[in-house]
C-alpha cells in the first residue's frame, strides 16, 4: 500500500521513511499509519536500517485530530490495536530504525519516535503528550515504550501538567541517544544507519528482538535468554569471519576518536 503523505526512498541499504504532510505538521491520519505498517512489511531483503523523517520544520503532531471526533468506544479500541500493530512493525520490523527528530515530537509522534531503535534530535526539538490536556489517552504504544525511556514518574508529570521538554533536557531525560545542531538531524541519522546497515544481520537481529524480551525477564530468564542468542551469533559464518578478521589485523580497532 501506498499514501501520498508517507514517502519511501532506498538509499543503497538504507529506506528513508519520510512523513510528507507538512501542512498538517505531519499529523498521522489511518491512512499514514497503515502504509508505515505496509511499508516496514515489505522492504526489499537487501535493506539493512532505516531512517523516519519528517517534512517540513516539525517531526510529527502526533494523531490526526480531524478523524478523532466520529469514534465511539469500540472503535477507539480498534483504533489503537491498529496503531500498535503498526508501531510493532516499526520497532520488531527486519531493521534497525533511526529517528531524525526536528521541532514538534508530540502525542503520537512521539509514540512513533519512542518505537524505533535510535533517535538523533536536532536543537530544535521539543517533547510534549498533549493527550493530556485533550481529555485522551495515549494510544500508540506510548505508555508501555516511553516509560521505558524516561520513566513513569516523568510521562505522568507530562500528561498532567503539559511539560515540554526542550532539546537538551530531553536528551538527558533519555528522549534521545544523540543532540545534534539545528537542520543536521537527518544527516547524522543517515550516517548511523549507514553505519548500522554494515553490523552482521544476526548481531542487529538480536538488539532489535532479543535484547527488549530480555529486560522483561526475571534475571535467571533473562541470563538464559542471552546465552542462546550469544551461542546463535557467534556460530554464524559471519561472525567468526569478523573474528578472523580482527585476529588477523584487517578489522578496525576500537577507537576513542
Ligand atoms: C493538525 C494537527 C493534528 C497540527 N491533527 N491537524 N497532537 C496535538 O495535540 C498537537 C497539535 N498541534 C500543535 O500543537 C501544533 O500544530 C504544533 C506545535 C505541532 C505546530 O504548531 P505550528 O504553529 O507550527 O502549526 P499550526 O498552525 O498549529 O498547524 C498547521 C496546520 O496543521 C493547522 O491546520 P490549518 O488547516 O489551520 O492550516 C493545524 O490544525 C494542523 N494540525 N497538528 C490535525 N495533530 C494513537 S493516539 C495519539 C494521540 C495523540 O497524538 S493526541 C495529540 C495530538
Amino acid at each position: 500500500m501506498t499514501h501520498p503523505d508517507l514517502h519511501i526512498e532506498l538509499q543503497d541499504n538504507v529506506a528513508v521513511v519520510r512523513l510528507a504532510r507538512g501542512a498538517k505538521r505531519n499529523a498521522l491520519s489511518d491512512g499514514i499509519i497503515l502504509a508505515l505498517r505496509d511499508a516496514f512489511e515489505n522492504f526489499p531483503a537487501t535493506i539493512g536500517a532505516a531512517v523516519i523523517d519528517g517534512e517540513g520544520p516539525h517531526f510529527c503532531a502526533g494523531l490526526d485530530l480531524s478523524e478523532l471526533q466520529e469514534r465511539d468506544a469500540g472503535q477507539g479500541v480498534h483504533h489503537s490495536r491498529m496503531w500498535h500493530s503498526a508501531l510493532e512493525r516499526v520497532q520488531f520490523g527486519p531493521v534497525p530504525v533511526i529517528a531524525a527528530l526536528h521541532g514538534a515530537v508530540v502525542g503520537g509522534g512521539l509514540e512513533l519516535a519512542s518505537a524505533c531503535h535510535i533517535r538523533v534530535a536536532d536543537s530544535t526539538t521539543f517533547y510534549a503528550l498533549p493527550e493530556g490536556s485533550r481529555g485522551i489517552f495515549v494510544g500508540g504504544g506510548g505508555s508501555v515504550r516511553i516509560p521505558k525511556l524516561i520513566g513513569a514518574a516523568r510521562m505522568t508529570d507530562m500528561m498532567m501538567t503539559g511539560r515540554v521538554y526542550k532539546a537538551e533536557e530531553g536528551e538527558r531525560a533519555g528522549f534521545a541517544q544523540y543532540l545534534v545542531p539545528e537542520g543536521t538531524a537527518f544527516d547524522k541519522a543517515l550516517e548511523l544507519a549507514r553505519r548500522v546497515a554494515t553490523n552482521a544481520p544476526l548481531t542487529n537481529y538480536a538488539l532489535m528482538h532479543a535484547l527488549p524480551r530480555i529486560a522483561e525477564q526475571p534475571a535467571d530468564h533473562g541470563f538464559f535468554t542471552e546465552a542462546l542468542m550469544a551461542g546463535i551469533a557467534q556460530n554464524a559464518p559471519e561472525a567468526k569471519q569478523r573474528v578472523r578478521d580482527f585476529l588477523e589485523g584487517r578489522a578496525a580497532k576500537v577507537s576513542k576518536d
